[in-house]
């Protein structure tokens, strides 16, 4: 039988997805694009699962698309690449960023192109010392995608965003964190244990908190200060309703570690 193209693994409450095409380093296929699909479908349906923990396997995060799959090689007839992110890449994207548990990247090696938005897009980026990112973007004529365009600029501002589209060269870890575009560098022999570690740990939060956290601050960006003040009553007034805030404050009166179960 082929190797699966996403390895899936749980490890208590956290499920982890590896991109498993490491001698094309992990290029999106559509093959491997629907898989990845269908495995966060299947995480966000398991109630067990209350992190999500997505790395590459081999030396790369993922170089982007696979610039040799029928679906965008040139050949014989131009090929409609907005279809494909219609089909494929924007349903992803949409996903990881309204998954119901908080999703981590570990970037073990060089994220490219979609590879890199779709990194970006998780809601806490670690890199290995020796992973990088590239906007490879430009350099085969097309813009950032995957909501690249929309990411950079917000993670680095206006210039930089545009030095890193423009330009396309490889940004290295440390500078990625110094940028404020990744959270964490680690050294790569911790980095998927460092990254583990963490998943675990936010696997042991009040989920519904975490993951209204990110809902409140993609919102935010689209509000003005008045609306997102009002805009997180709303999410406030659920989550206070909810077994875990009420099991957060009884813990922390009775100076006990809580036991969060929402999901
Ligand atoms: C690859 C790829 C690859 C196929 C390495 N495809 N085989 C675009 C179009 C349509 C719709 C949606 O959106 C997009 C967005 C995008 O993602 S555009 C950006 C696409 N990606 C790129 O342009 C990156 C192309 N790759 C590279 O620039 C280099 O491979 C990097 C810098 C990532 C790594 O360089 P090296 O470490 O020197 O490795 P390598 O180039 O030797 O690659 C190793 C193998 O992986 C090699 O195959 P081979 O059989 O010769 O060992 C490459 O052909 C293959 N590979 N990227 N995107």
């Amino acid at each position: 039988m082929s190797e699966p193209l996403i390895q899936s693994e749980s490890h208590g409450a956290v499920r982890l997805l590896r991109l498993n095409r490491p001698a094309a380093l992990n290029a999106f296929t559509t093959a491997l694009l629907s898989e990845l699909l269908d495995a966060l479908e299947a995480a966000a349906a398991d109630e067990s699962v209350r992190c999500v923990l997505l790395t590459g396997a081999g030396r790369a995060f993922s170089a982007g698309q696979d610039l040799s799959d029928p679906a965008v090689a040139p050949g014989t007839e131009p090929k409609d690449i907005g279809r494909l992110l219609d089909e494929h890449y924007i349903p992803l994207a949409l996903r990881l960023r309204s998954l119901p548990v908080p999703v981590v990247a570990a970037v073990n090696g060089v994220a490219a192109g979609a590879g890199a938005s779709l990194a970006l897009g998780c809601d806490l980026v670690l890199a290995g010392e020796s992973a990088s990112f590239i906007q490879a973007f430009a350099k085969i004529g097309l813009i950032p995608d995957c909501g690249g365009t929309w990411l950079l600029p917000r993670l680095v501002g206006r210039a930089k965003a545009l030095e890193l589209a423009l330009l396309g060269d490889k940004l290295k870890a440390a500078d990625a964190a110094a940028l404020g575009l990744v959270a964490r560098v680690l050294p790569d022999a911790e980095l998927l244990d460092a990254a583990m570690a963490l998943a675990q740990r936010l696997a042991a939060m009040p989920t519904q908190a975490l993951v209204a956290t990110r809902r409140a601050m993609d919102e935010a960006l689209k509000l003005d200060f008045d609306a997102a003040l009002r805009a997180e009553a709303v999410l406030q007034s659920r989550l206070g309703f909810a077994h875990d805030y009420q099991e957060g404050v009884a813990a922390f009166m009775a100076k006990r570690a809580p036991q969060f179960k929402d999901r």
